[in-house]
């Protein structure tokens, strides 16, 4: 599969760790955030949007049109990939783990993405500390939204729901790291710090890091 991401987009990092748990051969064609490359024609034509990630099935049974939208495309490769799941079988359950999922991905990751940030300071004029203290606001939300329900529910285990990794995780562990990369103090909520190491402790997950992939930036020394 062909991946079109970038080493900071949180949302291709959802789809990194899943097509790494599921042991899926992909390259990723980096498309940069930075540069503004979202948004010009080349990869308009692939996501319309301009937005990260896009990724091509090349099973040959497809229609050959990308997917897009990560939790479309993480739901899509649980079900052409099963194993293993990431969605528990109960349907009460199911709710719970995607409810987790978008307090991460539909209420939190939208606040902070470029286009927003690029938005206030250019049409509303909010400077560089504003803007950095209304990321680190949201993140900082979806944080306590996701504390105070994983560690009031006996369901929670060593992951968001049980001992096995779901979609909750996935997404997790993107809010976690975008929580880092924002400077967030993330000490109030032990739950969610201890599921985010428990995750980037698996190799699926450490690969996908965005400090892990090309263009990133390296500690110094
Ligand atoms: N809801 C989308 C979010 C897509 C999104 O906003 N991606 C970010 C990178 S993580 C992006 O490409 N932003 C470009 C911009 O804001 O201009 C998803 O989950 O795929």
């Amino acid at each position: 599969m062909k991946l079109y991401g970038y080493w900071r987009s949180l949302a291709t990092f959802r789809v990194r760790i899943a097509l790494n748990l599921k042991g899926i051969a992909h390259e990723e064609a980096i498309v940069d955030l930075q540069k503004g490359e979202q948004l010009q024609a080349a990869y308009r034509s692939v996501n319309p949007q301009g937005v990260l990630p896009s990724l091509f099935d090349d099973d040959g049974a497809a229609d050959g049109a990308p997917l897009f939208q990560s939790l479309a495309i993480l739901e899509y490769l649980d079900e052409t990939h099963p194993q293993p799941p990431l969605l528990p079988k109960a349907a009460r359950d199911r709710s719970r783990v995607r409810a987790l999922a978008l307090i991460a991905a539909a209420d939190t990751h939208p606040l902070v993405v470029p286009r927003i940030r690029n938005y206030l300071e250019q049409e509303l004029g909010v400077a560089e500390p504003a803007r950095m203290a209304w990321c680190r606001h949201w993140i900082a939300q979806g944080c306590a939204a996701l504390e105070a329900n994983l560690a009031a529910d006996p369901r929670t285990g060593r992951f968001c729901h049980g001992d096995s990794v779901t979609l909750a995780d996935v997404c997790l562990a993107g809010h976690m790291v975008g929580a880092k990369l924002f400077d967030v103090n993330t000490s109030a909520y032990p739950t969610c710090e201890r599921i985010r190491d428990a995750c980037l402790a698996l190799d699926a997950f450490a690969k996908a890091h965005p400090l892990a992939q090309p263009g990133a930036p390296r500690p110094a020394g």
